[in-house]
């Protein structure tokens, strides 16, 4: 069977993306359901919708209803409407902003007022923007010790880059149906990074060939 728009899935997932403004959630959104990336940051007002079908093991076809929610919505009336119902809670902080990550507690706590009572839904940690890891100022531990506190899954993603985006949405639907991923599910989703192949004319390659090699000796390293 394949995966055609017509196809009527067997699931229906509500998957809500929370957390403080400019962390990334409308980027990540963008990221998974139509694979663009934009540099200009435009504030979600409200909350936008995306769509993504996937298949998981055993041929389960799943219709993925991400909501993402403007961070701006923190303390509003309209948070609970919005997280009312849903399966599973994408908690997003930025890793280069420590105030993104400490306010996540206020967005759990909107999420266990709605829900708390009845069930609470599949919660997943996500930590953006690792491809700014040299500004990073949460510390891995730290996440870590977040997730576990509140049996949160863990995950790192760029949607810069795309890097982890796919394979965090498979395993957040995954776990809300109790599927179980196989290393080859997981491995399917690693980006394969393409390098571009140059063919260098006769006279490029020795002409690079006959680039004076400078050599500078300090006392401390020897650069070539
Ligand atoms: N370097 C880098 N920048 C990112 C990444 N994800 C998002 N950004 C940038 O961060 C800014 C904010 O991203 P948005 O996705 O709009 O943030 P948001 O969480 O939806 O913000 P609100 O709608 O206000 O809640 C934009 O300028 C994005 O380009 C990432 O993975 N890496
Ligand atoms: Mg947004």
């Amino acid at each position: 069977m394949s995966d055609s728009e017509d196809e009527v899935p067997d699931k229906q997932l509500k998957i809500v993306i929370i957390g403080d403004g400019a962390s990334g959630k409308t980027s990540l959104a963008t990221r998974y359901a139509q694979e663009q990336f934009g540099k200009q940051y435009k504030q979600t007002i409200g909350v936008d919708f995306f769509l993504r079908r996937i298949v998981l093991p055993g041929n389960v076809h799943v219709a993925l209803q991400v909501w993402d929610i403007g961070g701006q919505t923190l303390g509003g009336a309209m948070l609970e409407n919005y997280i009312y119902g849903c399966h599973g809670a994408v908690l997003v902080y930025d890793i280069t902003n420590h105030n993104s990550f400490d306010n996540l507690d206020d967005w759990f706590g909107s999420i266990k007022k709605v829900l708390g009572k009845e069930r609470m839904p599949h919660l997943a940690l996500v930590g953006n923007k690792i491809d700014l890891e040299h500004m990073r100022t949460v510390k891995v531990e730290k996440h870590q010790k977040f997730a576990q506190e509140r049996s949160m899954s863990s995950h790192f993603v760029s949607a810069k880059t795309g890097d982890s985006v796919s394979i965090c949405f498979q395993k957040v639907a995954a776990e809300i149906l109790g599927i179980k991923l196989t290393k080859p599910d997981v491995d399917q989703h690693h980006r394969v990074v393409k390098a571009e192949i140059v063919n260098y004319t006769k006279q490029e390659e020795s002409a690079a060939r006959h680039i004076p090699q400078t050599t500078t000796k300090t006392s401390i390293c020897s650069l070539q």
